[in-house]
């Protein structure tokens, strides 16, 4: 590759080329250099926040020297690279995880204590990088960490936005949101000024033909935003591997504000200008498997696909290969929907700028894309008014248009008996206004399309998808089972339990290869490592307790049984069948003589969730159960054998120090409706067993674990049109405890039972869509078999060993290598510690 000092000079380079520290003393050298010059403070202002800070900036040296090299050595070895492209990347904190990751953390503890600090406080000092909503964003950032770590050459692309998913505070029991403005201080990632893209919106398009009598097409006189990049490093575990995580930051494409009207007196409107494109990356989005049209989504969505399609052309174009090899350079995919405009985009670069003929530029698409999808659910599935789209994007609604006539003209040919075929494939709806369904744009661009559970990938090929089976055959559908990084997911979140584990193992190379864990079943009945693994979790849940404690204020025994749902607040996730049964329980107490009580298997039931702002649903929910929580606490009669908490602004960091400490983890959607789930695999990893529905990934899991080791309930999902059916003609009787639990709820026992109405009306009187009725006597049964099993701690713990040790398959690892054969056809790149 070109270098752009002459050979004459590069000696010197090379002489002082940046190192990483090795050493301890190394380590500390840069922590008080970063300290006192980067930070400009001393050992007479240093506090725990400058700690972080320059533990941070010594640790981002050393990645972005790993960075430099690998960036070099992938450039050279030019490979087919991966581009994953993701409206959400839901990180967390950084510095633990690039600690553990280079090996480093031993020393840099042994280091920190030396200068006076302990680690787990400098850690803490870390606000999470909060840049997703839920499973969809936080699948993303363990999908960097299992490419990093298997050495394939991959970038992640996103937006920089200035607030990320806002902080949850819960306010006399209800949650208020706060704007989370996580840049003032951010040292993992590297402004970019040098590198930039001008991306157009509206205007218009002007069509000629040229002398040798082609169509031309020119989109001009729109309104350009300047995309900034901003680069974050993300290392592997155990590799020399860093690659790179893109963030494009939105400003005004004249600078600072534009000096025409500045001077000419428009003061006001040239700030206003800057401040309109600076509004594109502003804020995240907090909705999760809601789509809502609004036009500033849209033009995030554009924003980020064009600069970063631009970017890989770019990139791509360097290496002077023919157009028909880009496919073989490149693969992009699409994390759901979000991204869909990547796909016309890149057929008007082909066709409009670079002058390829439609079908040459059309095939280059296709092969390029793959498109994974993460819901059935109709209110996520993303639609865009055509209206909107003409007036924001014009040349891309007639690409739009082509890409639909071109489609639809083959499906006729092949598909002349079915009339209604065609209205129902065609990616434009024949509503008022008329709809682009970027699902179909999404699938007819692809060569893949996956789901994300087997049972997701099913339904999407017998719902969603049908016609597309039939149009496209079955093998352009597959399935790829998520997974989770069990660096952060086991050895950063539950250190005690992966030191355990390691040294039953002879090491720590499980963390590389998941299905080792298999050996630890030889271990199941060894006496030692049983009480070492039942302390490591009581441990966890004493750290939790203690959490709860300082911040709830609430008293819960550790030795209680810990009953844990922590994800976002949905109805189809049922967080009121599990209030519900609370109530139940609270009860069924009530009932009992004192004597009775004591002999009942105490429990703490702890929720944690954000509700979208305008989820009007999902936030009675939360406010019912901090009334709940409220109202038994407090109860003298109940005393430890029930208590509730909610836990306020549930992100990555928490769900770090919550996830080892369950007994139990409730996986309780409406079958069907759950795509995959990742938190079920985090808690079954960390020692906790399971009550969920044959739903998304909890079927998979049961199948590793065996039946024996969780505890499923409920309908299935091939029986669930039916029973809505049955709701629907009114043939139903709502199940007599939850009516029970209603009545308590409407006699005021929460509080004003007008703020619960709608909740309990939408199963009594609307038709109960999400089946609670349905399925709460089967939940409550499995819950009294949870309080028996968990009486015999013995064979508790033989189910929880068991069922770590059979976790294997679901690590991200194994979830990139699927990838990468059956869709993006990549190979690692091994990347070299001494530079080449
Ligand atoms: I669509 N998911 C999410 O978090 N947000 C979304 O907007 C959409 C999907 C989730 C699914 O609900 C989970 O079942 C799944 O495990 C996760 O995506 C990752 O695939």
């Amino acid at each position: 590759i070109e270098a752009s000092i002459p050979e004459g000079q590069r000696a010197a380079w090379r002489k002082y080329s940046a190192q990483e520290f090795k050493t301890k003393d190394e380590f500390d050298s840069e922590v008080v250099k970063h300290i006192e010059t980067t930070l400009a403070r001393s050992l007479f202002n240093c506090d725990e926040a400058a700690a972080y800070a320059g533990t941070a900036l010594a640790f981002r040296d050393r990645l972005i020297i790993e960075w430099n090299r690998t960036q070099q050595q992938q450039t050279a070895a030019d490979p087919k690279r991966v581009y994953y492209l993701s409206l959400e990347f839901l990180m967390g904190r950084a510095l633990d995880n690039a600690m553990l990751n280079t090996g480093m953390k031993n020393i840099a503890s042994e280091g920190l204590e030396d200068l006076g600090f302990r680690m787990e406080d400098v850690i803490s000092q870390e606000r999470d990088a909060a840049l997703g909503n839920g499973g969809l964003g936080r699948l993303a950032a363990c999908f960097l960490d299992s490419l990093a770590t298997l050495n394939y050459p991959a970038w992640g692309y996103a937006l920089r936005y200035r607030y990320g998913i806002f902080k949850q505070e819960i306010i006399d029991g209800y949650q208020v949101e706060i704007p989370d403005y996580w840049l003032d201080f951010n040292p993992w990632e590297f402004p970019r000024h040098d590198v930039t893209v001008d991306v157009q919106f509206y205007g218009n398009v002007r069509k000629y033909t040229d002398g040798s009598g082609k169509q031309i097409s020119v989109w001009e006189n729109g309104e350009i935003v300047t995309a900034v990049a901003y680069d974050a490093p993300i290392p592997g575990y155990g590799t020399k591997t860093t690659n790179n995580l893109r963030l494009w930051s939105s400003k005004a494409s004249h600078g600072e504000f534009d000096f025409t009207k500045f001077n000419s007196g428009e003061y006001e409107a040239s700030v206003a200008d800057q401040q309109r494109a600076e509004t594109i990356s502003a804020v995240l989005y907090p909705n999760d498997s809601l789509e809502r049209g609004k036009e500033l989504r849209l033009k995030q969505q554009y924003f980020w696909c064009a600069a970063s399609l631009f970017d890989i052309v770019r990139r791509f174009k360097k290496s002077r290969k023919a157009w028909k090899e880009f496919p073989n350079q490149v693969a992009i995919q699409l994390n759901d929907t979000h991204p869909t405009l990547a796909i016309p985009e890149l057929q008007r670069i082909l066709i409009d700028q670079e002058g390829l003929e439609w079908d040459e530029a059309w095939s280059i698409v296709q092969k390029t894309f793959g498109y994974t999808n993460h819901t059935v659910l109709p209110e996520a599935l993303e639609k865009w008014s055509v209206p909107l789209i003409q007036h924001l994007l014009p040349r891309h609604l007639q690409i739009i248009y082509d890409i639909n006539l071109n489609f639809l003209q083959y499906v006729e040919r092949n598909f002349p008996k079915d009339r209604d075929m065609l209205s129902r494939v065609s990616i434009i709806e024949e509503s008022q206004p008329k709809m682009v369904r970027m699902a179909y744009l999404a699938v007819i661009g692809s060569h893949k399309v996956n789901g994300v559970a087997e049972l997701h990938s099913d339904l999407i090929k017998t719902t969603i998808f049908k016609d597309f089976v039939k149009i496209y055959g079955p093998d352009k559908f597959t399935n790829v089972t998520n997974g989770i990084t069990p660096r952060r997911w086991l050895h950063q979140a539950n250190p005690r339990l992966s030191e355990l584990i390691a040294s039953k193992l002879g090491g720590y190379d499980f963390l590389r290869d998941l299905t080792q864990l298999h050996k630890l079943e030889s271990y199941v009945d060894d006496k030692e490592f049983r009480k070492e693994f039942q302390e490591i979790k009581y441990a966890n849940k004493v750290r939790l307790a203690k959490y709860i404690k300082e911040v709830n204020g609430i008293a819960v025994n550790p030795s209680s049984l810990f009953d844990i749902q922590v994800k976002r607040m949905h109805e189809y996730k049922r967080q009121q069948l599990n209030i519900f049964g609370v109530i139940h329980r609270y009860l069924e107490l009530k009932d009992m003589s004192p004597e009775e009580r004591k002999k009942v298997q105490p429990r703490v039931s702890i929720f944690g969730g954000k509700a979208a702002p305008g989820y009007w649903m999902a936030k009675t929910v939360i406010h019912l159960i901090n009334q709940v929580s409220k109202v038994v606490n407090s109860d003298k009669d109940i005393g430890d054998a029930l208590k509730v908490v909610f836990l306020e602004d549930y992100n990555v960091s928490k769900a770090e120090m919550i996830t080892p400490a369950s007994d139990i983890s409730e996986h309780i959607s409406t079958a069907g409706t759950e795509a995959s789930g990742t938190s079920n695999m985090k808690f079954v990893l960390n020692g906790g067993l399971i009550i969920g529905t044959c739903d998304g990934a909890n079927i998979e899991i049961t199948r590793e674990v065996g039946e024996d080791n969780i505890f499923l309930f409920g309908n299935l999902s091939e029986d669930v049109e039916d029973l809505r059916h049955h709701h629907f003609y009114g043939e139903f009787q709502l199940d007599p405890s939850l009516d029970r639990v209603f009545k308590t709820i409407r006699e005021g026992a929460f509080g004003d039972a007008g703020q619960f109405s709608a909740l309990v009306n939408s199963i009594v009187d609307h038709g109960d869509y999400y089946l609670v009725s349905d399925d709460f006597k089967s939940y409550l049964d499995t819950q009294k078999l949870i309080d028996e099993a968990y009486k015999n701690q013995e064979e508790w713990l033989t189910k929880t060993i068991t069922s770590v040790a059979r976790m294997g398959f679901f690590s991200s690892d194994r979830c990139i290598d699927e990838y990468a054969e059956m869709i993006w056809n990549v190979e690692p790149v091994k990347v070299q510690g001494q530079e080449s």
